[in-house]
């Protein structure tokens, strides 16, 4: 028998692609990007189109298992010796016998749920493990590590996490990819972009790394680390300078213009140029075309809030399209997220009202990015146990010598729930089996763009996996919790979430999706003929293929407590910021005292073929990438007597980590470039972020992964 399934990728990527996963005599065959989703246009990247290989691969964690070898030792890639199997019953019996003897003599909250971004799909993301740790009092986990800097600066501007709908950059004339590593990470855009270059478009690129999307571009801006506030600011000085703002716009839907301007009036061209290493004739030039090409648009990615002034960075880049009027135009406006547009019933998936029937008051709360701090030092109660699924810490977090040092502590009870045994599994007391998606059902949303889908269940878990929801719902049975919640299936779960009365999801249920596999949001009133002016770049109305488009600001609604985008802010005022914005260099950077010591900027990137430390352990997606690389400029490889191909060993106060020297132009002199990778998969067993900080952002307490200084010499030959 041989069916095709409908599903969409759930890995924590902007695109959120349509599937079509061919399953024969219950095994999947063929994985393939479903042609009629209309952003991701029936194309995968190449890690998920390689993803039998994941799914199949031997391995994968099937059984529960717990340790019997010591913490961190040797455990390698597979259920080796270090493990022993045990069934689900036992497993689940010891945990609730850990977790009552923690929570009797410590209190609940010596308990720390750990999650990410393994799924973001709307059910194994979040909701039976909220509803869960709810109930049993545990530590609330702040989960900032990815994007609350931009979160909070957009939404200082804005309002709301919503932006332009990538099928309307087709229709733009200049596009800005700021920060935004197009063909990485967000592949389903680049074909509209195209589209908009055939029609005579110009591509820019702001970023200090030449990216693919850099390589491609018309024009690009090597920027230094840190400093896209001044370049905005640099930007509108000469737009408000030269009158070149919409004036209308700004009189009505902003507030705050005027002290907007004379911030703006203080960063001439030439001090801007100090800052960013950008020419000012270059911030003259790029000011002008960005506020009179029309429509131009901003593809902004959260590359800028990884350093230390996110918060403000981001702020400041949201104010343009506010100032030039660019929200009124299709394929104008910037787009950071589109993930403020799914009005779900988050709530009640979560049921954060079992939390203070467990307490009767909020749980503490920890921020995830300072993981290492909080099993270190934290005390009242200090953290007993650490669960952790959809996310591997061992990683992704910074200060990994700081987290590897807290997961080595023989008092920590560390259950993980997971796909392989990756770099936290080597600290787990009790590692669980999970699902991939292909083995349960989901809802799914997007941060790029504005539909809805359902992930059919393609195959039967393998193993004895088993979903995120599954798992939590048997611990919760297993524990005697007996609130109904714990019982909804998932189907109900589908249809909790899209129970909303929010307008944008109404007409949207379970069949309809499961009918039709994609749906866009119900834009109501808001891409109609009395919402915005509709007109396309070449002047004509609305095309007959192209849904109404999607216009949010174009009469301004911002929302924002004025209900105007918020050039000054009373809320950044009482927090202590700059109501308006302001650029400071980070603490770790070449403007800093601290360059002295450790030189070079680090940036701690991605890789374009892995997902964060997703899909680092596979043969046939490793083949596509060049790992554990040091990409330096020739000038400061010669100052040390470097050659491309040599060993060099990086570090700083916080570690040290060994890796080849790769001269291939990427990066400016001052700035080095080093990829995320598994430590076990690193020489030496550390990987990038022994390097980086728990230092937080100015706004939203997120990670600074962008901001951080280093030195790097030649390995010494092992004697
Ligand atoms: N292939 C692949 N795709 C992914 C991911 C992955 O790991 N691999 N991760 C996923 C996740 S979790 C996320 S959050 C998104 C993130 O996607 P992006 O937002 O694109 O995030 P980054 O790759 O962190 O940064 C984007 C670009 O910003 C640049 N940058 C760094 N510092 C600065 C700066 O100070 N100023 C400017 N202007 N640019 C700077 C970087 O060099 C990088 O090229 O991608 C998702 N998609
Ligand atoms: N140096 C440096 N560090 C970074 C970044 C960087 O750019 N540089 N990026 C940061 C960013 S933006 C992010 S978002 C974080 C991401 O950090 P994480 O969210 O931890 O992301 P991943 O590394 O992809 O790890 C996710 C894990 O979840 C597992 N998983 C997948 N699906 C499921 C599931 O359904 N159930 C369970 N239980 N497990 C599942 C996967 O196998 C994988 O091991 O990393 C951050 N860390
Ligand atoms: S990781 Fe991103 S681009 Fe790749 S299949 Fe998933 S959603 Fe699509
Ligand atoms: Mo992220």
């Amino acid at each position: 028998m041989k069916t095709v399934v409908h599903a969409a990728c759930p890995h924590d990527c902007p695109d959120a692609c349509g599937v079509l996963i061919t399953v024969e005599d219950g095994r999947a065959t063929k994985i393939q990007g479903d042609p009629n989703h209309p952003v991701t246009r029936g194309f995968l990247c190449a890690k998920v189109a390689k993803y039998l290989d994941r799914v199949y691969s031997p391995d994968r964690v099937l059984y529960p298992m717990r340790r019997i070898a010591p913490k961190g030792v040797g455990v390698g890639l597979r259920a080796a010796p270090g493990w022993q199997r045990i069934t689900w019953d036992d497993a689940l019996a010891e945990i609730t016998d850990r977790f009552q003897k923690i929570s009797a003599e410590f209190g609940s909250e010596a308990i720390l749920p750990y999650s990410y971004g393994g799924t973001v799909a709307v059910l194994n993301g979040a909701s039976m493990d909220r509803r869960f740790f709810h109930r049993l009092g545990a530590s609330q986990l702040d989960r900032t590590i990815c994007s609350t800097a931009g979160e909070v600066g957009l939404k200082s501007v804005i309002g709301v996490k919503l932006g332009t709908e990538p099928e309307q950059f087709r229709h733009s004339r200049y596009i800005i990819a700021w920060g935004a590593n197009i063909h990485g990470n967000n592949i389903h855009l680049w074909p509209f972009i195209e589209e908009a270059r055939r029609n005579g478009a110009q591509l820019v690129v702001v970023d200090p790394y030449r990216t693919r999307t850099a390589a491609c571009a018309d024009w690009y801006l090597p920027i230094n680390p840190g400093t896209d506030a001044a370049l905005a600011l640099g930007m509108m000085h000469v737009i408000i300078g030269e009158g070149l703002h919409d004036a209308d716009y700004v009189a009505k839907y902003t507030t705050g213009f005027d002290q907007l301007s004379k911030k703006a009036k203080e960063h001439r061209p030439e001090r801007v140029e100090k800052w960013t290493g950008i020419a000012a004739s270059d911030i003259v030039k790029l000011a002008r075309e960005y506020a009179t090409t029309r429509p131009a648009v901003i593809r902004l990615n959260y590359g800028i809030q990884r350093s230390e002034r996110g918060g403000m960075s981001t702020r400041a880049v949201a104010m343009l399209p506010c100032i030039t009027g660019s929200w009124k135009q299709v394929g104008g406006g910037l787009q950071l997220s589109t993930s403020g547009a799914y009005g779900l019933q988050r709530e009640a998936l979560e049921n954060a009202g079992l939390m203070h029937k467990a307490l009767g008051r909020p749980a503490r709360v920890v921020n995830m990015v300072e993981l290492g701090k909080a099993l270190n030092v934290l005390d009242n109660p200090p953290v007993k146990a650490l669960f952790v699924y959809n996310s591997n810490p061992a990683a992704v977090c910074p200060n990994h010598n700081e987290v590897v040092r807290a997961l080595q502590r023989s008092d920590l009870f560390t259950v993980v729930h997971e796909q392989f045994f990756t770099d936290t599994t080597d600290y787990a007391d009790i590692v669980l089996p999970a699902t991939t998606f292909f083995e349960h059902k989901d809802l799914q949303t997007a941060y790029g763009h504005y539909y809805l889908q359902i992930s059919d269940q393609a195959i039967e878990p393998l193993g004895e996996c088993r979903s995120n929801v599954e798992m939590f719902r048997s611990l919760a049975h297993r524990m005697g919790l007996e609130e109904e919640c714990f019982d909804q299936s998932v189907d109900e779960m589908i249809d909790t979430a899209l129970a909303s009365r929010h307008p944008w999801v109404q007409g949207i249920d379970r069949s309809r999706l499961e009918r039709e596999g994609h749906v866009r949001l119900n834009f109501v009133g808001c891409g109609d003929g009395s919402y915005g002016d509709r007109s396309y770049g070449d002047g004509s109305l609305t095309r007959r293929s192209d849904p109404q488009p999607f216009l949010p600001f174009a009469h301004g609604n911002f929302a924002t407590p004025t209900g105007k985008a918020q050039l000054y802010s009373e809320e950044l005022k009482s927090e202590g910021l700059d109501p308006v914005v302001d650029f400071t260099p980070p603490s770790e950077s070449r403007h800093s005292a601290k360059a002295k010591a450790y030189p070079l900027e680090l940036l701690a990137r991605k890789a374009d073929n892995f997902l964060n430390s997703t899909f680092t352990n596979l043969p046939s997606v490793q083949e596509l990438e060049e790992r554990n690389i040091l990409e330096i400029s020739a000038h400061d490889a010669r100052a040390r007597g470097i050659a491309d191909g040599a060993k060099v060993r990086v570090f700083n106060s916080r570690g040290e980590i060994q890796l080849t020297a790769r001269l291939d132009g990427r990066v400016q002199p001052g700035v080095v470039s080093a990829k995320l990778n598994w430590a076990k998969l690193t020489p030496g067993q550390r990987n990038i972020n022994v390097l980086t900080s728990e230092k937080l952002t100015d706004m939203g307490n997120s990670a600074t992964f962008y901001s951080v200084l280093v030195e790097v010499e030649l390995s010494k030959p092992a004697s």
